[in-house]
């Protein structure tokens, strides 16, 4: 249930669990109470994911951007760099539909579960949890949860990770981040990614700069390529350090 978007139009969502038939009925409304209600409903979801993930000592991501940012192929090339613990990855995956992504992931080593939403266009905390409920998280090093491909709705809901990321793609242009300013608001890291296009699209990148410190000033900031791996390290060896933490907390 989403008000948000056009997903508060229809009358259920199906959510579904890769393995497992196991639907949920969103009744939707138009009504701010009703937004509001789920919106705490989420919370409480949230904190309770997020009270396990850190009793497991747990970095947990929530990787959200606009459809084909690039968000399956960067966690392909985290899972890809952990060599032969990149099982230890663990993945949520939220389309509308196909369990395409998750494939790939699984084909990219990570242990990857997805979520098929039916017609919501973000995932909600109490999908998390119902999915990481299938996960061992005590053998996972991470979790990443690679949210439904939109800049608008998942930046409403928490989920419980540790840290928001957002992705813009040097194709999408130089002002997203001003006209979808939710997500970059709420984002812990942003990355730039498919930088190796970026002289094929006359990207500017001072302007987008510019614009991604204008609405996350307190992002941290990577230049990736997950394609050619540039940027790749120095974003790795963040999540290194944030993995090292969580553990020691
Ligand atoms: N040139 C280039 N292409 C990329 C890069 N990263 C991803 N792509 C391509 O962009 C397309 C979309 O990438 P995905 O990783 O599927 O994007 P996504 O954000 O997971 O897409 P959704 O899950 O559908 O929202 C694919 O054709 C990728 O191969 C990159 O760094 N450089
Ligand atoms: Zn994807
Ligand atoms: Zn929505």
């Amino acid at each position: 249930m989403c008000t948000d978007c056009g997903c508060s139009q229809v009358d259920t969502a199906k959510v579904q669990i890769e393995g497992e038939p196991h639907h949920h009925h969103h009744k939707h409304t138009h009504t701010i109470e009703v937004r509001e209600r789920l919106l705490a409903k989420n919370d409480s979801f949230a904190m309770q994911n997020r009270d396990r993930f850190q009793s497991c000592g747990l970095l947990v991501l929530n990787i959200m951007s606009s459809p084909g940012s690039g968000k399956t192929t960067l966690i392909e090339q985290i899972a890809k760099s952990k060599g032969d613990r990149a099982h230890k990855v663990g993945v949520i995956v939220g389309d509308l539909a196909t369990e395409n992504d998750a494939l790939r992931l699984k084909a990219a080593g990570a242990t990857a579960l997805q979520i098929t939403t039916g017609t919501a266009c973000h995932l909600e905390a109490d999908m998390v949890s119902h999915a990481a409920s299938h996960l061992y998280l005590t053998n996972l090093e991470i979790l990443i949860v690679e949210n439904v491909g939109n800049l608008v709705c998942p930046a409403a809901y928490d989920l419980g990770e540790t840290l928001r990321v957002v992705l813009l793609s040097v194709t999408e242009g130089e002002d997203k981040p001003l006209k979808y300013p939710t997500a970059f608001q709420s984002a812990d890291v942003v990355i730039l990614s498919k930088i190796d296009l970026a002289e094929a699209v006359e990207f500017d990148r001072e302007t987008a700069i510019a614009n991604i410190r204008r609405m996350a000033p307190q992002a941290k900031l990577f230049e990736v390529s997950a394609r050619k791996g540039l940027g790749m390290e120095a974003w790795l060896n963040y999540l290194q350090s944030l993995m090292l933490l969580e553990v020691c907390r």
